[in-house]
């Protein structure tokens, strides 16, 4: 064995010894406890298979992922592929819109809020009204034969976050058997390790079950491989474009296999790996002539060139250099030692901080698993979807839910999973420049409150949510964020005209409000949220005008930092000045509205709080520059209240960090772990499963450790007093700067910066400014030295 090879595959066995996945059982290889323990606290696991959807494990590779249900007697692996979505490509543009606009506009500005919302919806919304729905693949269906009578002993299923591998295991008639299943970057295929303690023990049949609701899929075995193969569905009169293949292989050791029509057995095997590629023929939102067969004949034939052993030890080196980026302890009880179902239902009572570790980690999984460069950005449901008709279609929905998804990713340290979501906007700059000249006669693009895999971007469902012009530019400030963060001078060049495009749209769009001349957009609505006349449909929303302001602040800076269209930054300089101000209403609160409507609306407890967007994600109302709005913030969310869907709590939980509420927001956090709103799978339930919910917490679980916006990096600014001591390390700030924290006995034990992209910075680059309890030190870690502080005497000092 050349040397290489060797080093490589001992890494690997004993990557994979650590991480649990090689028998504990195995001949020489005992467990040292400190691993037991990190393996443990990384690990979610329960005592029986998956009775329904939401106890099933997910795995995925970003583009490919399955849900796992862990039966002894009957495996079901639900499929999934992120392309696979009903339809082809369509334009929903609708030139009757750009007729109504004017009489729309005129009915709103005289407060005939009910007639403007009917000639909305008569003649401005797409055609068709719908988007297309995400799909499921269907179902990899593995049987063992359990009528033996032969009882289980020792069942134990695992999701292990640190190598991305559900794991089964059981013992029958004397022998146990282990599957561990993994979806691989690397190798664009799942993997099925099949293996039994005792030889030529393994047996069983495989078999692809076709989703619903399809009649052109065909499962059949074709060159030894099982297939399933069809064409996706038509949905509201758009014809389904896209043809996809799912391709199973079994590689056995020893043993036989043969096959049936439908079916592949394997007889009397030591072990066996099972390999499952899957694709559609889409290549981009205009264009579905790939061929799904030869891109999965290839990645098997890539695939079972490898031995196991190196299929795992590449998934796990890919999956690691993300994953193990960030590492977070706050602590253990006795809770943490019980099956993850039960932590669940007792999180309510019981103290259970690593219980919000493994969630906060789970959520750096789901991102990884489900958005990677060159795969679709995460989903309403991330990439896991069972159904033909989910729920709200699984699509895009950007009036919130797709940004939320993405609020964990730069300061978690996976900054390359936003990749998909920039090359979302990049389409829909193409796209919805359509809809901006067809809908309205506007330059630049405009998306409304959702989009799907073919990139439509006119309004949708009902003017009362789509009639909302704002879902691109709020995308938008995720492309300046991942600028703030990685000072990536050339990216910045790169997105700066989509940026623009975003800003064009606005400088043509936006009206002078009749009464006081000020900018506002209209028709439009604070997504959602009815106001008193018992409709949405409005004028300036605030938090239309709060995005606006950060999206016309972000491309001044980009074109200053790149020194270019200076007409433009003029014009977005006038424009910033003219658009309406935040208020503050009666009762103390941020205004929603124009008008002072907040208490008078129809759900004072509604679970949108979109007007807050300027305290979060936005930085622009905070508590330094702007204390008098950021009190009414504040008085808007008590109105509003703690309980809402998953990611209403979710937004809740980063808006009461963000107010440096540390023990409120632990209060919110509770709420979002409980049995209510975390399934046993600790899937978020909206209800149903969205995975906002769970962005949105490990979003919020970092804010509570660190924040850093207004160009200065917040240390523990909302760390709950029953977090007592723990440390977080390897968090990203703005500026390209990585922390580690650690804090004992509630105050800050002590804290090391260091600069991440050196090669953007000079001696000359702004210092990082670390603040903690109202003391800040400005300190300057350079690439080769990293700097520690610590609080000592009540101040925050440099040590090192
Ligand atoms: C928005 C929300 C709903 C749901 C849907 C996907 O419309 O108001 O609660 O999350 O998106």
């Amino acid at each position: 064995m050349p040397q290489v090879t060797r080093r490589r595959t001992l890494q690997a066995l004993l990557s994979a010894y650590t991480a649990g996945l090689i028998s504990r059982a195995a001949p020489g290889l005992a467990l040292g406890r400190r691993d037991d323990a990190a393996a443990r606290a990384l690990t979610l696991w329960y005592t029986q298979p998956a009775a329904r959807w939401e106890e099933a494990l997910p795995i995925g590779n970003g583009r490919i992922g399955a849900m796992v249900f862990g039966d002894a007697i009957q495996e079901r692996l639900q499929l999934n592929e992120d392309t696979l979505w009903a339809g082809g490509p369509y334009d929903p543009s609708n030139p009757d819109a750009l007729r109504a606009l004017p009489e729309v506009r005129a009915l709103v500005f005289a407060g005939r809020y009910g007639d403007a919302l009917k000639l909305a919806d008569a003649s401005m919304m797409s055609k068709p009204l719908r988007q297309m729905p995400y799909q499921n693949v269907g179902d990899l269906l593995l049987s063992f034969g359990g009528a033996d009578g032969q009882p289980l002993q020792d069942y134990r299923r695992e999701l292990n976050l640190d190598s991305a591998t559900v794991t089964v295991s059981f013992r029958k008639g004397g022998i146990r058997y282990t599957r561990e299943t993994f979806a691989s970057p690397v190798d664009q295929v799942i993997v099925v390790r099949l293996t039994a303690d005792r030889r030529k023990a393994l047996s069983f049949d495989a078999t692809f079950r076709p989703p619903g609701a399809n009649d052109s899929v065909q499962v059949l075995v074709e060159d030894g491989d099982l297939v399933m193969r069809g064409r996706n569905l038509a949905q509201y009169g758009i014809t389904g474009a896209l043809t996809w293949e799912a391709r199973a292989r079994i590689v056995a050791e020893r043993g036989h296999v043969t096959s049936s029509p439908a079916a592949l057995s394997v007889a009397n095997a030591n072990s066996a790996t099972l390999l499952i590629a899957m694709a559609t023929s889409y290549r981009n939102y205009e264009d579905t002539s790939g061929n799904p067969r030869a891109i999965v004949n290839a990645q098997l034939a890539q695939a079972a060139g490898k031995s196991p052993a190196r299929l795992r030890s590449d998934q796990l080196e890919e999956h690691r250099r993300l994953f193990r980026r960030v590492t977070l302890d706050l602590g253990t009880t006795a809770a943490a030692s019980l099956p993850t179902d039960q932590r669940v239902r007792d999180s309510v009572q019981s103290d259970d901080p690593q219980l919000a570790a493994l969630y906060y980690q789970f959520g750096r999984y789901l991102l990884i698993s489900s958005s990677r460069p060159g795969t679709q950005p995460a989903n309403l449901q991330g990439l896991w979807n069972e159904s033909m008709e989910p729920p709200w279609g699984s699509k895009y929905t950007i009036n919130i839910n797709t940004q939320m998804n993405y609020w964990p990713a730069e300061a978690a340290a996976l900054g390359e999973c936003v990749e998909p979501l920039v090359a979302l906007v990049r389409d829909l700059a193409r796209s919805g420049a359509r809809t901006a000249q067809v809908n309205y006669g506007a330059r630049g693009w405009v998306t409304h409150h959702n989009t799907d895999l073919w990139r439509a971007t006119g309004p949708i469902d009902h003017a009362q949510s789509g009639m909302w012009p704002t879902g691109g530019a709020w995308l938008c400030t995720h492309l300046w964020e991942h600028y703030e963060y990685n000072c990536d001078r050339q990216y910045l060049a790169a997105v700066f005209p989509l940026m623009r495009g975003a800003a064009e749209f606005f400088l043509d769009t936006l009206v002078a409000e009749p009464r006081t001349g000020l900018l506002v957009t209209c028709p439009s609505m604070s997504p959602e949220n009815s106001h008193p006349a018992g409709v949405s449909i409005c004028a300036g929303p605030a938090m239309d005008r709060q995005i606006l302001r950060d999206l016309f602040s972000q491309c001044i800076e980009a074109a200053r930092i790149l020194d270019v269209a200076p007409d433009f930054q003029r014009e977005a300089q006038r424009v910033l000045t003219q658009l309406a101000p935040d208020r503050i209403g009666a009762q103390g609160q941020l205004q929603e509205w124009l008008e002072d409507w907040d208490m008078d609306a129809k759900d004072l407890h509604h679970r949108h709080v979109s007007h807050l967007y300027g305290l979060f994600p936005s930085g622009q109302i905070n508590l330094y520059d702007t204390p008098g709005l950021t009190a009414a913030a504040r008085r808007s969310l008590e109105i509003r209240g703690d309980n809402a869907t998953g990611w209403g709590i979710g937004w809740r939980l980063n808006l009461w960090a963000r107010l440096q509420e540390g023990d409120h927001a632990h209060a919110v956090l509770k709420l979002l772990l409980g049995p209510q709103r975390t399934y046993p799978n600790l899937f978020d339930a909206h209800p149903p499963f969205q995975i906002d919910g769970n962005f949105g917490g490990t979003a919020g679980i970092t804010q509570m450790l660190m924040q850093s916006y207004r160009g200065t990096i917040y240390l523990l600014p909302a760390l709950p007093r029953i977090w007592l001591s723990g440390n977080i390390r390897g968090l990203r700030a703005r500026g390209g700067f990585t922390l580690d924290l650690d804090w004992h006995s509630g105050a800050l034990q002590r804290a090391v910066v260091r600069r991440t992209v050196p090669g953007t910075y000079s001696e000359e680059s702004p210092p990082a400014r670390l603040h903690y309890r109202d003391e800040v030190l400005e300190v300057r870690p350079s690439a080769s030295r990293a700097v520690t502080v610590g609080w000592v005497a009540s101040r925050l000092t440099q040590l090192g």
